[in-house]
């Protein structure tokens, strides 16, 4: 595109912006009075009471004539009509009784309509909307219509008025003047908008379309434009849809087609607004206030269209290709594209219009005259009497599988047609002589909302009946009987005692054009009264409402629905409950197996109610040890997660990882002259790729940041002048393996080898399973201990569905779990009483709430689980899983909650907090991170406390408990026992018989500050003198203790001034003295110590246990000699143990759990899949193939090109098939 052109482009692109916004937003405010201006004749009502109730005088705050309008009747067929005497936008109502008087109304519909035919009504939240009126008859109630309406009629439909008078109404609608271009499409013309003429062919990167239509016809092209490349954007109408459809481009192996359907039931004649805005591949489809994002399909970003984009149909040039595509017949307005007033131009002349015989720059009113029935509602028409023939035809729109459409008695018989599991079925019974019984039936799924016309006739001797104007669908019988028609036709019910009642009651629906006789029943004569009658029916009207789109069920559950409601079938979805909302599955193996379910095959879902879907794991476990307790068994299990197929999204996993305590992937590049890192100076030919789509130039055994591998990190490589063993590029195999485990890069979703293709180059890459452990959210965990503490939390996002679940365990009896706060919606959680949790809410329709009562008390200590859902359907409430409340949302009304608050998690608002532990706490699936923010929050404490007040006297031989957040376990570290209560004696420490030994903690020791020292031993010897403990330092200094001859304890201490840091702890000394002061040797005499040592700590140092328990503490000791372990140290200890914060091994944690975790350690291992995965070689497939388009794939398309879309392409794995022997060399 030249330059020119391309400013040009941009400075319309912006204008449109405006010009929309314009639109929307005018810049004087949109509050003006529009009704209270308007002459007395802009009024008109069903009926007037009296003189001086004249529907003119129903001006707001005005006190003409009586005061207000009220109508004779006191039914639900009354109006107060305004007549804005243009088309006007509407953003607010307000009503008022009438002056002075006993007469309001108290509930109102509001119907609106360009022509005062066709009416719409009003619509909030999915369902026809009932406003709150007045409650006496000066008091003004204003709306604020949630979204603005553009009318020139509008209508107010009283449905509840005063009891102690009659309907009142003074009124004012607030809004100011629209207008727009109109355009009528005839189905015959269509616009040509022709670009530039200088450019023939257009490349638009960006598009901002808008425009209104309105029709009654369900099939028709509003717009067209496509390009010789393949490149094409088309809307068109389908089965009352909107179908956007576009292709930016098309290479060889995929096609760029994309189509995208919004809307349903687009053909009621009303106005309906649509807004397409693209850049590059994303767009945003906009209907009537619903906006569905979507990205195109194919890597290309521009738009490339020949010379002109059409409306209304395809241009005549493309008429051979367009298969049969129907032309648009309506109207549409406000027509702009990228910037450009389309309808303006056409009224200008400045477009193509040679195709219209007849332009029309107006709207024709609607032809149709609807009829709206519920499930009360019948219409009566007349037609010939004591005739031999009978013929009925109408059509109708309904989303009830069965209902009666038309209901007559015959002379002797009646006639009966309706609609039963989607077909329209006739039934004729002849009672004349014998009774004669005549059933057909045609079509099918005729309640799919859309419009379909029935016929019958009967006549002499045979009864035909056609569906949708097809002779195909035409059935017919023989009647052995003439008939003789009765003359009264019942529409839509019948309600009336029979002898042979209808076989269906009632229908819920819209009809129209009805003929009787071949007659088309003249309506606007039933609505004034001269003929026929009715009964709870809506004339004019088809409030027809499609509750299944948007489609409310989630999770790709399908929806169903009849007239009032729909519903969700969940079937294969792996979620549940009324919307679809909840998984099926637990969000982790941890959960899984704290249901006590067998290890083995699982499918778990990582953010539950989140939009991931469940994935297959197979679970395994293994214990370690023997535990005899059963508390206790659970908190030894170890769990394996093992991923059984290949993680084609990593975002599961990411859901997976995150709450893992640890991660970690093994990765091997086994070489024969094939460099890997190519470290230390070049560039890597190798690297992998993470999780987050992001490049890595670490390999295993080293960690981010760090270009090296493990022989790196360990200084054993093969060539010293090289990080990695393959990077020497040697003739023999070398291998470069470890483990990768900063768990937020994993798993390696891609890997990238680059060193191939010379002579003699091999390599084998294996990339072992993720394994993960710990489940950090599921035990994630917060103690309120005051009753006014809180923790908050960002408002619940959940405006149609939202769960929440946690546990908690509480000694209180009652105190609020959670509250999150709006204007006038609310919602809340709390221990009601002893065993009594409810759940209450309010989205605008008055406060609900659930309860839940447990057999036994809740505050006993132990955990409960509470789950809360509400969603459009329902709500429910369950406790610990079994006990459930559930409570059915109201059909019409509010459906949204809407809150503002931030969350609050225990006390809110003055109310009592909850006082105890909660844990695992979700909102729609996503925990939230309660430890983290209780670290900060006075009143509330990280994680749980209380096992060991229970269970801590099971931690023999002086083990100190240590409080897990799923139970408790002993430290034993500082007892001369192990195993989990402390009462195992095998691998105590001591030293039996050990002359000549010598153990020293020289880094074991390390930093410790030895300003303040804490030496805890015991012993036992019947050989004296001995120096028992010898602590040295860097200096001369030194801490002896020393059991005299006399059998007295001495404590020798020789420290200077300045403390240093102590060298080495020695229990013994060894037999080369060197380092132990010759003075206290030789005053002594005492070469070593026999007998029994154990539990010696200093500062918390263990170097006994260091020395015989296996662990990478060991290595930090050295023992001269022979260290026996023995049971000598296996008698109580009375001295009080160090804390476990003290504990080396506590502290250690990440190392030593794999394999022998600390007790209450769970451990999670994932396995992202089994055995070796085979990666691609990322360059070899992205320039694979030629491109039928000219347009370039620009370097801004490779950064986009994410892992999962390569993963799932179908064609990735034919690339691996093809270049394997390009890096399996
Ligand atoms: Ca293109
Ligand atoms: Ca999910
Ligand atoms: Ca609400």
């Amino acid at each position: 595109m030249p330059l020119g052109s391309r400013l040009t482009f941009v400075f319309l692109f912006l204008c449109s912006i405006s010009n929309i916004d314009l639109a929307s937003t005018a810049s004087r405010k949109c509050e003006d009075s529009l009704a209270t201006p308007l002459p007395y004749s802009s009024f008109t009502g069903s009926s007037v009471y009296a003189t001086g109730y004249g529907a003119g005088y129903a001006k707001l705050n005005r006190r003409g004539g009586s005061g207000g309008w009220s109508p004779v009747d006191a039914d639900r067929y009354q109006w107060l009509q305004v007549d804005l005497g243009s088309r006007k936008k509407v953003v607010a109502v307000a009503t008022q009784g009438r002056y002075s008087s006993a007469d309001w109304t108290r509930r109102y519909r509001l119907l609106y309509s360009d022509t005062g035919k066709n009416w719409r009504p009003f619509l909030q939240d999915g369902n026809i909307w009932t406003f709150e009126g007045n409650s006496d008859s000066e008091g003004v109630t204003r709306h604020e219509l949630l979204r603005s309406i553009v009318a020139r009629y509008v209508r107010f439909v009283p449905l509840q008025w005063s009891k102690e008078g009659r309907m009142g109404l003074r009124v004012e609608v607030y809004g100011c003047s629209y207008w727009s271009d109109v355009v009528s499409f005839d189905g015959q013309g269509v616009i040509s908008y022709r670009f530039s003429s200088k450019t023939k062919k257009i490349k638009f990167l960006t598009d901002l379309i808008s425009l209104k239509f309105r029709t009654s016809a369900g099939h028709g092209v509003l717009l067209h434009g496509e390009g010789q490349q393949g490149d094409y954007i088309s809307l068109e109408l389908q089965r009352a849809r909107l179908v956007l459809s576009i292709n930016l481009g098309k290479g060889v192996s995929e096609g760029g087609h994309t189509a995208v359907t919004s809307g349903s039931l687009l053909d009621d004649d009303h106005w309906h607004s649509v807004l397409i805005q693209r850049y590059r591949r994303n767009v945003n489809f906009t209907l009537d206030q619903h906006t569905q994002p979507f990205r195109t399909n194919g890597e290309f970003d521009h738009l490339d269209l020949d010379y002109e984009i059409s409306f209304g149909g395809l241009p005549a040039s493309n008429k051979p290709s367009s298969g049969g595509r129907d032309n648009f017949v309506g109207c549409m307005e406000g027509i702009v594209y990228n910037g450009d007033n389309i309808t303006s131009l056409i009224r200008r002349k400045k477009v193509d219009t040679s195709s219209f015989r007849n332009l029309t720059f107006s709207c024709s009113e609607s032809r149709s005259f609807p009829v709206f029935f519920n499930s009360s509602s019948f219409l009566q028409l007349p037609g010939q009497g004591d005739s031999d023939t009978l013929s009925v035809s109408l059509s109708f729109r309904t989303w009830n599988p069965s209902g009666l459409l038309v209901y007559t008695a015959l002379a002797d018989g009646v006639v009966e047609v309706g609609l039963a599991d989607g077909k329209v079925t006739v039934y004729i019974n002849v009672t004349q002589r014998k009774n004669t019984r005549i059933d057909i039936s045609s079509g099918s799924n005729l309640n799919d909302g859309q419009w379909h016309t029935v016929h019958l006739n009967a006549l002499e001797n045979y009864a035909m009946l056609t569906i949708d104007g097809d002779e195909a669908s035409t059935v017919r019988t023989a009647i052995p009987i003439q008939i003789t028609t009765g003359g009264t036709y019942y529409f839509g019910g019948y309600f009336l005692r029979t002898n042979t009642p209808p076989l269906q009651r009632s229908f819920q629906g819209c009809m129209q054009m009805i003929h009787v006789d071949d007659q088309l029943a003249d309506l606007r004569a039933v609505e004034q009264g001269l003929i026929g009658m009715f009964q709870n029916v809506s004339l004019d009207m088809c409030a027809i409402i499609d509750r299944c789109v948007p489609n409310q069920c989630e999770h790709g559950g399908r929806c169903s629905q009849t007239w009032d409601s729909f519903s969700c079938i969940c079937n294969g979805t792996g979620y549940r409950g009324a919307t679809c909302h909840t998984s099926v599955y637990q969000q982790s193996c941890e959960e899984v197996l704290h249901l006590g379910r067998a290890p083995g095959g699982h499918w778990v879902d990582p953010d539950g109610s989140g939009p991931l879907q469940a994935l297959r794991v197979s679970c395994d476990l293994t214990g370690r040890g023997t535990g005899t307790h059963a508390t206790l068994l659970r908190s030894v299990q170890f769990v394996y997660f093992t991923f059984s197929q290949r993680c084609g999204s990593s975002y599961k996993v990411y859901a997976v990882t995150s709450g893992a305590d640890y991660c970690e992937q093994h990765i091997a590049y086994t070489c024969r002259m094939s460099r890997l890192l190519n470290s230390p100076d070049g560039e890597p030919y190798t690297w992998w790729v993470g999780r987050a789509n992001e490049k890595h130039l670490y390999w295993g055994g080293s960690g981010p940041g760090i270009q090296k591998c493990a022989c790196g990190i360990e200084r054993n490589c093969t060539s010293a002048k090289h990080q990695c063993n393959c990077d020497a590029d040697q003739r023999q195999w070398r291998e470069d393996a470890g483990l990768l485990v900063y768990k937020d890069h994993l798993p390696v979703s891609q890997l990238v080898v680059g060193d191939t293709g010379r002579a003699g180059s091999e390599a084998k890459l294996t990339v072992g399973p993720l394994r993960c452990r710990g489940d950090r959210d599921f035990w994630n965990a917060a103690s309120f201990i005051s009753p006014a503490s809180y923790l908050h939390f960002p408002s619940l996002k959940g405006e149609t569905s939202a769960d929440i679940s946690f546990y908690f365990k509480t000694s209180s009896t009652y105190g609020v779990f959670l509250e999150n706060l709006g204007t006038t919606d609310f919602i809340r959680i709390e221990l009601k009483a002893t065993s009594v949790i409810s759940f209450s809410f309010d989205v605008g329709n008055g406060g609900v709430e659930l309860t839940v009562r447990s057999p036994s008390r809740l505050d006993d200590g132990r955990w409960h689980r509470v789950e809360a859902e509400r969603n459009l359907k329902e709500a429910v409430l369950s406790l610990d899983g079994r006990y459930r409340d559930a409570r059915a949302a109201p059909a019409q009304g509010h459906i949204r909650l809407e809150l503002f608050s931030q969350l609050y998690i225990g006390a809110s608002g003055g109310q009592r907090g909850f006082l105890g532990c909660m844990r695992a706490l979700r909102l729609n699936g996503v925990t939230l991170d309660l430890e983290e923010r209780a670290r900060v929050t006075p009143g509330v404490k990280p994680g749980c406390q209380g096992h060991c007040n229970h269970f801590g006297v099971h931690c023999r031989n002086g083990g100190v408990c240590v409080e897990q957040y799923d139970g408790y376990s002993c430290d034993c570290s500082h007892t001369a026992y192990d195993g989990r209560l402390c009462t195992n004696g095998r691998l105590s420490v001591c030293l039996s018989v050990c002359l000549s030994v010598c153990l020293s903690g020289t880094a074991l020791l390390g930093e410790t500050n030895l300003t303040r020292e804490e030496l805890v031993f015991s012993f036992s010897t019947s050989n004296a003198p001995a120096i028992l403990v010898y602590v040295s330092s860097k200096t001369q200094d030194y801490l002896a203790v020393v059991l005299r001859n006399n059998g007295e304890l001495q404590l020798t201490c020789y420290w200077c001034s300045e403390c240093v840091g102590a060298d080495q702890l020695l229990l013994l000394p060894p037999s080369e003295t060197g380092e132990i002061d010759p003075v206290l040797i030789d005053r002594y005499n005492t070469p070593g110590f026999v007998g029994c040592l154990s539990r010696v700590t200093l500062n918390g140092v263990a170097p006994l246990k260091a020395a015989l328990r296996p662990g990478p503490a060991a290595a930090l000791v050295t023992a001269h000699g022979i260290l026996v372990p023995s049971n000598c140290g296996a008698q109580p200890l009375t001295i009080s143990p160090l804390g476990a914060a003290h504990d080396p091994w506590q502290m250690d944690t990440g190392n030593c759990n794999v394999p022998n975790a600390p007790p209450g350690i769970v451990a999670v291992v994932i396995c992202l899949a089994l055995g070796v995965l085979v990666f691609l070689v990322r360059h070899m497939f992205r320039h694979k193939g030629s491109y039928h388009t000219n347009e370039a794939k620009g370097a801004e398309s490779a950064d986009c090109a994410d892992a999962a879309i390569i993963v799932n392409d179908p064609a990735f794995t034919e690339t691996i098939e093809e270049s394997k022997k390009e890096w399996f060399i």
